[in-house]
């Protein structure tokens, strides 16, 4: 059994989605980061870096129980352990997909948080940081934008490459309009009508 502790924020959307893309049955936990339920004894012993989204297998590898703390991890351990076609087999539709991958989860991600800090949650308003990761962002919109220019989707096929950068496409629409990227648009509309991710972004019971 798969249990996923989570929170309503990209990283968490992005776990949820690859186990409901498995077909797996799990159990999914809420950690309250409004509550500040992932500083908890409880939470932090699973994952020393208080952070969601974590995933627990009891089913690991061997037999035993394994936690999965980090996104990237969790899309990667569940794709292998699945044999999914979201990671592909052909070494060069491969590598065009590890590349989207990264790019989704080590740029594009990271450089949107810092945009939705400065925008949204800090306290202090800092005008020059404001400018800095909007204007970096908006390069990176155009960047995949480019990138999806006449392909359905980042690699060959859908793949953990598309799950990099839906989350995070998602939790920014309202800053950065998909409708404004036409290619973007079309790629997220076709990601957002999927089964298992209309089941991941389902409100919490
Ligand atoms: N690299 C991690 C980032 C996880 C992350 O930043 N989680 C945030 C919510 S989106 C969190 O739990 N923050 C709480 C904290 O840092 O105490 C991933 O992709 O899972």
């Amino acid at each position: 059994m798969l249990d996923l502790y989570f929170w309503t924020t990209n990283n968490g959307y992005r776990a949820r989605t690859m186990v409901e893309e498995t077909g797996l049955a799990y159990n999914l936990h809420p950690v309250s980061l409004l509550k500040r339920e992932q500083l908890s004894d409880s939470f932090r012993k699973l994952h020393v870096g208080h952070k969601i989204p974590v995933l627990v297998d009891s089913d690991g590898p061997g037999g035993g129980q394994i936690v999965v703390p980090e996104s990237p991890a969790i899309l990667r351990y569940l794709a292998t352990k699945t044999n999914s076609q979201l990671i592909p087999k052909d070494a060069r539709a491969l590598a065009e997909m590890e590349t989207w991958f990264s790019y989704g989860i080590a740029t594009f991600c990271p450089i949107l948080a810092q945009h939705g800090y400065f925008n949204f949650r800090s306290s202090e308003d800092v005008p020059g940081a404001k400018k800095y990761y909007e204007t970096y962002a908006l390069d990176l919109y155009g960047v995949i934008n480019q990138r999806l220019e006449g392909r359905v989707y980042f690699a060959d096929d859908y793949s953990l490459a598309d799950l990099a950068h839906y989350a995070d496409v998602r939790q920014y629409a309202g800053s950065f309009r998909p409708d404004d990227y036409p290619n973007v648009k079309k790629w997220y509309d076709r990601i957002s009508a999927r089964p298992a991710v209309q089941r991941a972004y389902a409100p919490l019971a």
